[in-house]
């Protein structure tokens, strides 16, 4: 058989490996992989065209053969038998760079550190229910390769992580938006300047872009004439979007001095949901959706499982699973937002905290546990640093006063729960599972650990007399 260019060596056979290697079979290309793991799940589903296989370790000699390299999302480019064949020139691109060179139709790109899903599977939703055959993928868990199986779609919205578009050039997004920008994954991009970098590589080729006005980190860096939209908190200018708060404290959605909706008509709760939305509606508005459609699209929208998910009220306290809460930022936005609604009724919440901490300094969520946290419960790898940080900080002795206990294990944390509450000093109100790390020590990802919360709060309701 006659194969279309050089040997295309896929490095990883994860999600997105596995349709890399599909879609350049399909091409004409001759296709090898190779992956650390000794026996990946989904080899049985590589077409059988592919017999180079080379499992167990990554195979630097293959990769020496490589015209060239499409490495997974979750591999570094530092990994050594990567870094020697880069360097000596053998080209080295993602999934994503393969979707934009064939995509024919226009690209909505979102990157963030937090927020991604929710604004992804907004926009998507927006553009879905204003009649636009919309594709939606990336990061979100659907490779993005796969969104060319539809012929008919005229829209691609893509969810874009830091590992993705480290390796991505020129993406020439109709919208590019970075969400906002707080520490995470530094252990795989060396400190926030590379994973900074590694985010704004979206803005490449972009038509146009969206940027969080309250955060600098957001903004292009180069100059550029791009249309613009901001989107913020505050009151908006023309053209933009942002709150608007009137005199008797209701806050309204609003594009310029034009009010789209009240906040509470949102069924999505807390300060950074309205940022969220607001992100949606302005990518929306760059991406042609009809603004009227897009508000309806916002009053239906009930969030994702995970994110500040409301569980279950116990022994009249409430539960929430925020097991995607995997950085600091994220925590920080569920805190303040979950401690806003309880302060007000003297109510304080119990933290579940911890896993893998990913390179990240805890102390920065000190000042939002002094003032919302009562007990917090450390569980996983990183418990200790976590501890240790959260001390370093307990220069206020307010610090002090909150209650930290070694748990280990979610389940040892829910054993301990009861007990502490049960205290007649205890000011908790709600228990709040965000623990700013990866779950990876003890589960399978966020969505197990999510999952295990969910059951042992359910295990409490079937105990309770
Ligand atoms: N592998 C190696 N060597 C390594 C690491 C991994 O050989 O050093 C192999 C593993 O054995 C495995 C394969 O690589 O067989 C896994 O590849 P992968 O980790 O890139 O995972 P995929 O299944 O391809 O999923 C990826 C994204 N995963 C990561 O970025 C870690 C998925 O995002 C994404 O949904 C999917 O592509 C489709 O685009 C997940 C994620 O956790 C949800 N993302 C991170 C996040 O959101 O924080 C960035
Ligand atoms: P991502 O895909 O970027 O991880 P998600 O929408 O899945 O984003 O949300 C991840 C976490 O971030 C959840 O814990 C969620 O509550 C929190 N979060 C959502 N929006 C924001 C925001 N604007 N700022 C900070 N944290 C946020």
């Amino acid at each position: 058989m006659i194969h279309k260019g050089g040997l295309q060596v896929v490095i990883g056979l994860g999600q997105s490996g596995l349709s890399a290697a599909r879609y350049l079979t399909e091409q004409g290309y001759k296709v090898a992989v190779t992956d650390a793991n000794a026996a990946p799940t989904l080899a049985a589903q590589l077409p059988n065209s592919v017999t180079i296989r080379q499992f167990g370790q990554i195979d630097g000699q293959l990769l020496r053969q490589a015209a060239r390299i499409i490495i997974s999302p979750g591999i570094a480019l530092t990994t050594p038998e990567i870094a020697a064949v880069h360097q000596a020139g053998t080209p080295v691109i993602s999934d994503i760079q393969l979707f934009r060179d064939a995509c024919t139709v226009p690209i909505v790109a979102i990157t963030g550190s937090n927020a991604k899903t929710t604004v992804t599977t907004l926009v998507g939703q927006m553009a879905k229910e204003a009649r636009v055959n919309v594709g939606v993928g990336g990061n979100i868990g659907l490779p993005a390769l796969t969104l060319l199986d539809n012929p008919d779609m005229t829209l691609a919205v893509l969810e874009l992580s830091s590992f993705q578009l480290e390796t991505v050039t020129n993406l020439g997004a109709q919208v590019a938006c970075v969400l906002n920008m707080s520490p995470d994954h530094l252990d795989r991009h060396g400190d926030m300047l590379g994973y900074h970098q590694a985010k704004h590589r979206i803005f490449q080729g972009a038509k146009s872009v969206v940027v969080n006005r309250e955060d600098a980190l957001t903004r292009p860096l180069v100059a550029d004439d791009l249309p613009r939209i901001s989107v913020g908190s505050n009151a908006p200018d023309k053209g933009q979007y942002g709150l608007i708060t009137e005199a008797d404290g209701s806050v309204y959605l609003a594009r310029g001095a034009e009010v789209l909706l009240a906040a509470n008509s949102l069924r999505i709760k807390g300060q950074h949901n309205l940022v969220n939305a607001l992100s949606a509606l302005a990518i929306g508005e760059l991406a042609g959706l009809p603004i009227a459609s897009m508000v309806e699209t916002l009053k239906n929208f009930g969030g994702l499982e995970h994110r500040c998910q409301y569980v279950a009220e116990v022994a009249s306290i409430d539960y929430f699973n925020d097991s995607k809460g995997t950085n600091i930022g994220s925590t920080m936005a569920a805190i303040a937002g979950l401690g806003a609604v309880y302060a007000p009724k003297g109510g304080k919440l119990l933290l579940i905290l911890g896993g893998q901490g990913k390179g990240q300094v805890f102390s920065e969520l000190s000042p939002l546990i002094n003032q919302y946290v009562g007990q917090v419960l450390l569980i996983g790898e990183d418990a200790e640093k976590i501890a240790d940080d959260l001390l370093t900080a307990a220069k206020d002795p307010v610090t002090e006063a909150v209650d930290m206990h070694q748990c280990v294990t979610l389940e040892a944390a829910m054993t301990l729960v009861p007990q502490l509450l049960s205290s007649s000093l205890s000011q908790v109100q709600a228990v709040l599972l965000s623990p700013a790390c990866a779950s990876f020590d003890q589960f399978s990802g966020y969505a197990e650990r999510g999952e295990r919360f969910i059951e042992l709060v359910m295990a409490m309701t079937a105990a309770e007399p």
